[in-house]
Formats: C-alpha cells, structure tokens, sequence
C-alpha cells in the first residue's frame, strides 16, 4: 500500500531527520526509539484490542529496537471519537479510527456510515484495498492529517435489547432508547432503524443497560461477548444493519518522523494486525448466535428486507447522501 500523504518534500525531509538522529557508531538500541502510543476504546477481550499486539510484535520484529509501541486499551488515554483530533495535534500516533470519526470532517466518506451498503467483510476488503480506497483515504490523509493503513472488520452490528419483544420491521423499535456513539452521523444511523437514538460513550454502555437509562444498544456480535452485554440484555435482532469497518490509522506527523523503510514496516505491521482481526472475527461470528442461546438469550431474526428498504431510504433522502462523489454508490455495488 503507498503512503498517501507523503509529498516527495516530506518524504525528504522525513530522511533528512531520520539521517541526523542516527549517531554513527551507536547501536541501534542505545539510540532513542520512536514512541509510536496506541489509544483505543476497545475492551481487552476483543479482536480489535488483541490486534495491536499483533502490531507491536510484528514491528519488533521487522524493526528491532526502533519503535516503542505504547497500547491503551478501554479508552483509558484518549475519549471515544477524539483520538483524530489527538492525532492531527501530535498527541497520539496511531488508533482504529470508524467511517463515523472521518465522516465529521471528510463528508464524502459518510457513505460508509449508512446502513446496508457495504454486503459482507470480503466486499469491504476489495473496496478498500482497491481504487475507491485509494481515493478515499487520500481524501482523509489530506483532510485529516491522519493516514489510513489498513482496514479492520469491526464486525456487522446487530440490534442488542435490554428486554425482549417482537421486532419484525422499523415501526417495532419505535420509542425503544438506542444507544448509539455520540455523533449525529451515528445518531442518525439508530433512527433510520426507527428507533429513538441516545448518545453514550462505549465505556457506559454495560452500565447504562443494566441500570435501564437505555433500552438497547448496537454492535457487532463478538463486541457483544467480549464487552459482556449479553448479561444485561435479554434478545438479539438479526437486523444485520452495518457491516462496519475501522481503519487503522497514522498521524502524519509521526510518518514525516520516519524514514521510507520505516513507513513501510509500519504499514505492514498494520496489515498484519488487521487481518489477524478479520480472520478471528468472521470465525467468531459464524458460531456466536450458539453461545447467546446458551446463555439464555433470545436471538431472532427480523424483515431484515423491511429496515433495509427502510434504512436506505433514509438515506438517499438525506443531506448526507448528498455530499457522496458522484457515481461511487454504483461503483460500490460493482465491487463483487
Ligand atoms: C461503539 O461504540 O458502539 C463502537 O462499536 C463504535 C466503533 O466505531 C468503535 O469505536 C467501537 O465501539 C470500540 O472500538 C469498542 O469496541
């Protein structure tokens, strides 16, 4: 994958650096690493936290002694959705970024916040690491100051009650309190599923629905698990609504930090990172409806073609349909 980011100045420039803070006849160790600090909300258990492990030993090994990875867990160094800004001001290096976060600032990227666009994680991977990918992260290195690496399967998300009734189509969640993030794209999202959304940050959801401040939530199954919904809800809806992706992503202050070689290492460790994720998840979602019955829930499948029509209507009616390049939703259906 190319480093969008880089103008052939700051590629230079970035040598020039690197070049004047290795001293001759020092050993690599005893040389000053690059701290490269990880900040994410995921929760120890989940694919998305046990992938920077994955990204941290492969740098170790690709890049022995040059790099301190630093992984924050829980969201316990930067809030939910602020880790963009702490990276654009240099104080954070890398994170698993949503379409949500980019969406805010690159309004063109919103088209991967809707619902039912996006079919399964293979359709995702072929989209981004094709040439929609490369436009669009280009747009994001360019906007955000921040560098797409590699693309995660969070998982598709799954309507997650606290009590259970019957969910056939969009009508049925009228009233219900969704629990979505905290940002109107994703507030939008929850009431395109019919459902009246409430903002909360991730690390109150377990609390929220036990205590009944909110009535359910949405996520991916395996962030269902590891997050230990399942004790405080009684019934998954199979809406299915959002096959959902993070990006692992740079500062690109910390890449005009690093020689090409470096660059490279770090993109490759990002690449590994998220496909140990990709592969342990899509194993996981495969038999995680078992593991929910077995622990008493009720799992049950809805007119998914209902919130589909539903949802996409919503939508394409939308101001923020409006702001999509012309022609990538065709695009976006041909990627087979
Ligand atoms: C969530 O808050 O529901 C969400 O799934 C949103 C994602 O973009 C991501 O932030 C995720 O939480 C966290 O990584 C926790 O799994």
């Amino acid at each position: 994958m190319t480093i969008h980011s880089m103008t052939r100045r700051k590629v230079l420039g970035a040598t020039a650096a690197l070049g004047a803070a290795v001293l001759p006849g020092l050993p690599a160790l005893a040389q000053s690493k690059m701290v490269l600090r990880v900040s994410t909300p995921a929760v120890p258990d989940d694919w998305h936290a046990k992938m920077w492990t994955v990204f941290k030993e492969n740098l170790e090994k690709s890049a022995p002694g040059e790099f301190d990875v630093q992984i924050n867990l829980s969201a316990s160094l930067f809030k939910q959705g602020t880790e963009p800004a702490a990276m654009a001001r240099g104080n954070l290096e890398l994170s698993s970024i949503s379409a949500f976060d980019i969406a805010k600032l690159v309004p063109e990227f919103s088209i991967f916040t809707a619902g039912y666009i996006v079919h399964d994680p293979a359709q995702q991977q072929k989209i981004f690491n094709g040439p929609i990918g490369t436009e669009m992260f280009k747009m994001v290195s360019d906007k955000m100051d921040v560098t797409p690496l590699s693309t995660v399967y969070l998982g598709t998300r799954q309507v997650n009650l606290r009590d259970a009734r019957p969910v056939k189509v969009p009508a049925d969640l009228k009233g219900v309190k969704l629990r979505m993030p905290g940002s109107k794209e994703w507030l939008f999202l929850g009431e395109a599923l019919g459902a009246t959304p409430t903002p909360l940050a991730f690390g109150e959801v377990y609390l929220g629905l036990k205590s009944g401040t909110i009535d359910g939530q949405d996520n991916p199954l395996p962030t269902v698990r590891a997050a230990k919904f399942y004790e405080v809800t009684k019934q998954i809806v199979l809406t299915s609504h959002l096959v959902d992706g993070i990006f692992i992503s740079i500062s690109n202050k910390a890449l005009a930090g690093m020689s090409a070689a470096q660059k490279q290492k770090v993109t490759v460790a990002a690449q590994a990172a998220a496909a140990y994720n990709n592969e342990n998840r899509i194993k996981e979602e495969a038999q995680i409806v078992e593991f929910f019955k077995k622990e008493g829930m009720q799992v049950t499948t809805p007119d998914v073609d209902a919130f589909r029509k539903s949802v996409q209507t919503a939508y394409l009616n939308s101001e923020y349909a409006k702001e999509w390049p012309k022609g990538l939703l065709d695009r976006i259906n041909a990627v087979k």
